[in-house]
């Protein structure tokens, strides 16, 4: 019998949380870019909090990973290769195998969020072992600044936009990961839940705005995110169209989300136009 109960809760405001019931924690450790937990919880299998917000839990991790993968993948022409910056978990890259990218260059700034994901997910970062992807353990702001190699798809994969994360909503690191992308290739970054975080849509839409002349948001259910409603926002040189191909189905991603993500409730459409 368990006479104390446990939980891990991710702060939304001054006033809500959401808590997990968790068996036991697996993991803490603080290093030089943040805060890393690991629990395993009674309803979504381990999860993997950053400074106190939920990254990643085995259960509902293929909504994320799916959506910010497959939704930019069936635009345009059929990407090959990708750039995922952030992404240690290994989750994006694994998705990205799937729908065969041919190279895959992971720059993730926190080698500690790698190998806690190897060792504790290593379904999930059973990607890093594969030929096809190359992991840059650095700084993705740098890496985008000091080299010139372009991809088909960029997938900027951050934490919220506070801390090491901040210059991944930027304007100037969005003029950087311009000059990495096809002639008509795709930058997607995950934009915060509209809900609880208006700040990070509109940084990302109006940035991505500033430097490109197509973008487009999308949503997705996340139970385990602030409020489950969560926003990425997709932008390109040229304008988007969908290819004709048989589209496979995910967990989450099938024919009907590619198209009706993209229907924005109004206070959604408030913050971004
Ligand atoms: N990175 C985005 C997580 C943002 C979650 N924010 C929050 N819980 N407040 C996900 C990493 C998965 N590869």
């Amino acid at each position: 019998m368990r006479l104390i109960e446990n939980w891990f809760s991710e702060r939304y405001s001054d006033n809500l949380q959401l808590s997990f019931r968790v068996k036991d924690q697996l993991l803490s450790i603080k290093t030089d870019y943040q805060r890393i937990d690991l629990f395993d919880t009674y309803d979504f299998g381990k999860l993997l909090s950053i400074d106190g917000t939920v990254q990643l839990t085995e259960k509902d991790e293929y909504v994320y990973h799916e959506m910010i993968t497959m939704i930019p993948y069936y635009f345009n022409k059929k990407p090959k290769n990708a750039l995922i910056i952030g992404g240690g978990d290994g989750g994006a890259a694994k998705r990205l195998l799937k729908l065969n990218f041919e190279n895959i260059v992971n720059a993730e700034i926190d080698q500690n969020v790698v190998e806690v994901s190897k060792k504790y997910f290593p379904e999930i970062a059973s990607s890093f072992n594969d030929k096809r992807v190359k992991l840059i353990i650095g700084d993705g702001i740098k890496y985008v600044k000091n080299s010139s190699e372009k991809f088909d798809r960029i997938i900027i994969d951050s934490t919220d936009p506070v801390g090491p994360a901040e210059g991944l909503f930027s304007e100037e690191f969005y003029r950087d990961i311009k000059n990495h992308l096809t002639d008509d290739g795709i930058v997607v970054t995950q934009s915060g839940s509209p809900y609880y975080q208006e700040g990070a849509l509109s940084l990302a839409y109006k940035g991505l705005s500033e430097v490109f002349s197509n973008v487009k948001s999308y949503l997705a259910f996340i139970p385990t995110y602030p409020s489950g409603l969560w926003s990425f926002t997709m932008a390109s040189k040229s304008e988007f169209t969908v290819r004709d191909e048989n589209v496979i189905n995910g967990i989450y991603f099938n024919k009907d989300v590619l198209t009706g993500s993209f229907y924005l409730p109004e206070f959604v459409k408030k913050i971004i136009y």
